[in-house]
């Protein structure tokens, strides 16, 4: 059985959370929204990492400092300019992690599998995304970023790889990113690692149970079962 540590703990607080999609689509101006109360897959991860990456834990946990962590989580570079300076994409909202210092690519150490990315599903479809159905312009900013992201090599593990016992370098608390083949998009799911009974098991907001649980299926069986879902990239937290 493996350790516990902040990123676990701190997902754990979360189970039984509402799942709620689209919480960060209130305004047409784009604010730092910080709702804990209701999550998606993304937003549940988001919150957990800036509270584990907060100095002090707990009821001494400093709410300006868990709103900065937050902004440089989903940010690009931390600075928040529009809707498209949010990092949509996982393989942008990871870059951004590795290079703020915050984040580890653990993938990328660990499993020699590649492969290229090719992204476009925003900006052919803007329909899906209130904010890009009544802008041009961040349709055609949102195509930039794709363009600067499209043909970058990233290391992934395919789903037949992954034994339901997991991995000795997939830790509890790691951020798992479930990869897709839907055309135009590389991550299509995401959560927590958690060991349970010694199988790897996702602790995640999930919209089919409407709220933050810990999955019955192992992760391996859960991607078996799915088939737009391919594989998974596995990020650590850097404190
Ligand atoms: C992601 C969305 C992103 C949103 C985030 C949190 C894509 C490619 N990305 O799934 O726009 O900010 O959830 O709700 O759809």
């Amino acid at each position: 059985q493996q350790e516990k540590n902040l990123m676990l703990s701190n997902a754990q607080t979360f189970i039984d959370t509402p799942y709620v999609p689209n919480t960060l689509e209130i305004d047409d101006a784009e604010n730092l929204v910080i709702n804990c109360d209701e999550v998606d897959c993304t937003t549940f991860v988001e919150y957990v990492l800036a509270m584990s990456l907060c100095s002090e834990q707990g009821k001494d946990m400093s709410e300006g400092e868990f709103a900065g962590n937050l902004q440089r989580i989903r940010y690009r570079d931390g600075k928040i300019d529009g809707y498209t300076s949010r990092l949509h994409y996982i393989a942008d909202w990871i870059e951004n992690g590795v290079r703020g210092g915050f984040m580890e690519d653990v993938t990328a150490v660990n499993s020699p599998y590649t492969q290229t990315l090719n992204l476009s599903y925003m900006s052919t479809h803007p329909k899906d995304y209130k904010q890009l159905a009544n802008s041009e312009t961040n349709v055609s900013k949102m195509a930039g970023y794709e363009k600067a992201l499209t043909g970058q090599e990233i290391h992934w593990l395919p789903k037949d790889m992954l034994p339901s016992t997991g991995l000795p370098w997939i830790k509890n608390g790691d951020i798992i990113a479930i990869t897709t083949n839907t055309p135009g998009l590389d991550v299509s799911h995401m959560g927590i690692a958690i060991y349970v009974k010694d199988n790897l098991c996702l602790l995640h907001a999930s919209s089919d149970k409407g709220k933050v649980l810990v999955d019955k299926n192992t992760l391996s069986r859960l991607l078996k079962h799915n088939d737009k879902w391919t594989g998974i990239r596995v990020i650590r937290m850097k404190k």
